[in-house]
């Protein structure tokens, strides 16, 4: 395949990811793939059109369903180019744990953010939901991440959102930021608890992320 035949093809993977078109992102990322496209060029695309589904859900051009419909065809097309990044040495250069906290079991925006994050390129940890401060802690003694997101959905899980983040005092004094989301979390109530960062919606969670790990 000539190589301005792969542009075209990494141009219309660009456009199949934004649009969620699942099943056209993933014969474009295998035929890319079988045709000796660089598996970086193929992440450069898809994160760029992640970032641009980011910017759109930001200026209420598009709303949840098309920016989760955009994720899950980055991550059907992940599946295929993951290996491939790996043997190509291309790995996420961050990583990211999330969980929804203990007492929690809405996951559907803490999975949302997730699927963001990997969109921009961090490898995700996702611990689940009703996950304790003490789970976060182990997993982040085991896992290294540079950055911990704590969701919650109710009033009743605001509180093991504080607990979550006094418990990782020791990871924090490390360097690793943690940052808090939900539904009833407001940015005064991350700065009363001593969060890291808030961020209203998924596609500010990816700005917020970036800016915590320094690369924006
Ligand atoms: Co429940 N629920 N629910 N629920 N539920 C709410 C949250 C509620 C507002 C409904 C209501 O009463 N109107 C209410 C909470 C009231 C309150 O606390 N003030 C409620 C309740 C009361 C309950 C139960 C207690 C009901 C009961 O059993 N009596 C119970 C709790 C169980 C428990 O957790 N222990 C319960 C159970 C459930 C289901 C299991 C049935 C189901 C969850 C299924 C699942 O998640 N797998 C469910 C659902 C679906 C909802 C509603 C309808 C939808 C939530 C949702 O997924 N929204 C919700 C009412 C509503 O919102 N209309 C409701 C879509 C999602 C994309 O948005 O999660 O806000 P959201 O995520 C956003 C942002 O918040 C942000 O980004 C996301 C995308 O932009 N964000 C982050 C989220 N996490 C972030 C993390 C970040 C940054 C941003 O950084 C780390």
């Amino acid at each position: 395949m000539s190589q301005s035949t792969i542009d075209q093809q990494l141009s219309e993977l660009n456009v199949a990811v934004r649009m969620g078109k699942r099943a056209q992102a993933v014969d474009l990322t295998q035929g890319l793939l079988d045709s000796g496209a660089a598996p970086g060029q193929l992440l450069d695309a898809m994160v760029q059109a992640m970032d641009e589904v980011g910017e759109r859900f930001q200026c209420n051009e598009i709303f949840i369903p098309q920016m989760l419909m955009a994720s899950l065809a980055m991550g059907d097309s992940m599946a295929l180019l993951a290996p491939k990044l790996s043997e190509a040495g291309v790995e996420p250069q961050y990583r990211a744990l999330i969980g929804t906290v203990a007492g929690d079991v809405h996951n559907i925006g803490k999975n949302l953010v997730a699927m963001m994050w990997r969109g921009a390129g961090f490898d995700v940890v996702d611990l689940g939901a009703n996950v304790t401060a003490d789970e976060f802690l182990k997993a982040a003694d085991e896992q290294h991440p540079d950055l911990i997101g704590l969701s919650a959905l109710l009033t009743t899980t605001m509180p093991a959102i504080k607990t979550t983040v006094e418990t990782l005092a020791p990871v924090r004094a490390s360097g690793v930021r943690v940052v808090v989301g939900g539904a009833p979390i407001t940015q005064s109530f991350a700065d009363a608890i001593g969060a890291d960062g808030y961020a209203p919606d998924a596609a500010s969670a990816v700005d917020l992320a970036r800016r915590m790990v320094g690369s924006s």
